[in-house]
């Protein structure tokens, strides 16, 4: 279907006004919002984050694209709520306590709603009571933490424990990432998964809600 096609590439070459554009069309023909968020948004932010991995785009044109997915998104988000369409899986988030960094958590945030995740977005310095109250609020599928630096990787085990003495640890799989996080840092902590770009989060995130 060629406007799915103008969607997608719309989405991978970066270009917002053409995504939301061809998305009305889209819509005005009849082609369901479902069809557009799987054949034409997640191929769109899977090729993106392709790319972002394999090294010919870089942070830029990920945000682009992702704001691309998002002039989509907000056409099609209102449509998909009301006929009750399957998301992926629901994601709570948020960069740890003592942390204002927040450009590579949106960009997790971004690629996983593409994804088709419901993404509660918790922002910045989020204390791990806040970690807490939005587990039991929301009843994610999963947690993700974002920290930048080396003094805030410090509060993820801290919000590991309160989610632990609040007994909801086992109700919600958690991933860490972040540039000083590692993959020894999140099993030593106890996470489930870690993940060093925001691509890799979303295939870990697939991978622990199936
Ligand atoms: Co700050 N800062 N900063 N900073 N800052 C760093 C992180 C630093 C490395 C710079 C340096 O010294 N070279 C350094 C940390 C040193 C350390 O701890 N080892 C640093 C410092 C020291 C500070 C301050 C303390 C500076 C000061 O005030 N003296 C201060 C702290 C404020 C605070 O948080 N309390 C501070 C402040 C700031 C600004 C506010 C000015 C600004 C943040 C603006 C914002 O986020 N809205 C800022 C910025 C921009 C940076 C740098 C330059 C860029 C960070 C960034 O956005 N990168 C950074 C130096 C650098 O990295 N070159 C630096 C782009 C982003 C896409 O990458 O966040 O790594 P990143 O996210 C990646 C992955 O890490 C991963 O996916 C993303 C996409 O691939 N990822 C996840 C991230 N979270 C994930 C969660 C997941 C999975 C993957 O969950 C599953």
């Amino acid at each position: 279907m060629e406007l799915l096609e103008r969607i997608k590439n719309a989405i991978i070459e970066t270009m917002p006004a053409m995504a939301k554009q061809a998305t009305q069309e889209a819509l005005e023909k009849g082609i369901s919002a479902k069809e557009i968020l799987n054949s034409a948004l997640i191929p769109g932010m899977d090729e993106v984050g392709r790319l972002f991995r394999e090294g010919e785009y870089f942070v830029p044109e990920v945000l682009v694209a992702a704001k691309a997915m998002n002039a989509s998104m907000d056409l099609i988000e209102p449509i998909l709520v009301g006929s009750g369409v399957k998301k992926a899986g629901k994601v709570v988030a948020g960069t740890v306590e003592g942390d204002l960094h927040d450009i590579g958590k949106n960009l997790v945030c971004m690629m996983l709603k593409g994804a088709g995740f419901e993404i509660v977005d918790l922002g910045v310095d989020v204390k791990p009571e806040s970690f807490v109250e939005a587990t039991k609020r929301e009843k994610p599928d999963i947690l993700v933490m974002s920290a930048l630096l080396t003094t805030t990787m410090l509060n993820m085990p801290k919000v590991i424990d309160a989610l632990k003495e609040a007994g909801v640890r086992e109700k919600v799989k958690v991933l860490v990432g972040g540039a000083p996080v590692s993959r020894d840092y999140a099993e030593e902590i106890g996470a489930d998964g870690y993940s060093e770009d925001s691509s890799s989060a979303v295939e870990l995130a697939r991978k622990l809600v199936n």
